[in-house]
């Protein structure tokens, strides 16, 4: 099954979305499979955004990343990678339609809530950069039998 990697930004531990946010995806019938509340340090930072680094606003990017906890997460499920990305919306929460994570929760893209894997090669990389395998649970959950 495939999994994906999401992260309740710093503004969005901040405005009490966490529970928000991990309801949505729980709803939809998703498995959490490793969840944690940590401070990211500038190196892991700079390694996560590293396709950025050259763009005007990296700076901007890594000090806001690490500036409070974020809420990590690993989630599984079928077409996950894809439709989280549906599930949160456009990166500018200007342009995210309503329903949405960005779109219901966020105003400016600096600020934007939610960090979800774009592929399934983003996904294994951030996966193995937040999460030991050891921190990842594998359990069958009984209503599985009826989402699949
Ligand atoms: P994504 O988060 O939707 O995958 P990316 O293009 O990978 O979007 O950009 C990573 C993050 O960088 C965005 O979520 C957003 O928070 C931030 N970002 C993108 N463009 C700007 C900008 O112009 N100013 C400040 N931050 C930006």
């Amino acid at each position: 099954m495939e999994k994906t990697f999401l992260m309740v930004k710093p503004d969005g531990v901040q405005r009490n979305l966490v529970g928000e946010i991990v309801n949505r995806f729980e709803r939809k019938g998703y498995r959490l499979a490793g969840a944690k509340l940590m401070q990211i340090s500038d190196d892991l930072a700079k390694e996560h955004y590293g396709e950025h680094k050259e763009r005007p606003f990296f700076g901007e990017l890594v000090d806001f990343i690490t500036s409070g906890p974020v809420f990590a997460m690993v989630w599984e499920g079928e077409n996950v990678i894809a439709t989280a990305r549906e599930m949160m919306g456009k990166t500018n929460p200007s342009d995210a339609a309503p329903g949405t994570i960005r779109g219901d929760f966020g105003v400016t893209v600096g600020k934007n809530v939610i960090h979800g894997s774009d592929s399934p090669e983003s996904a294994e990389r951030e996966i193995n950069l937040f999460f030991e395998t050891s921190e990842l649970v594998t359990y069958t959950k009984q209503d599985s039998a009826w989402i699949y």
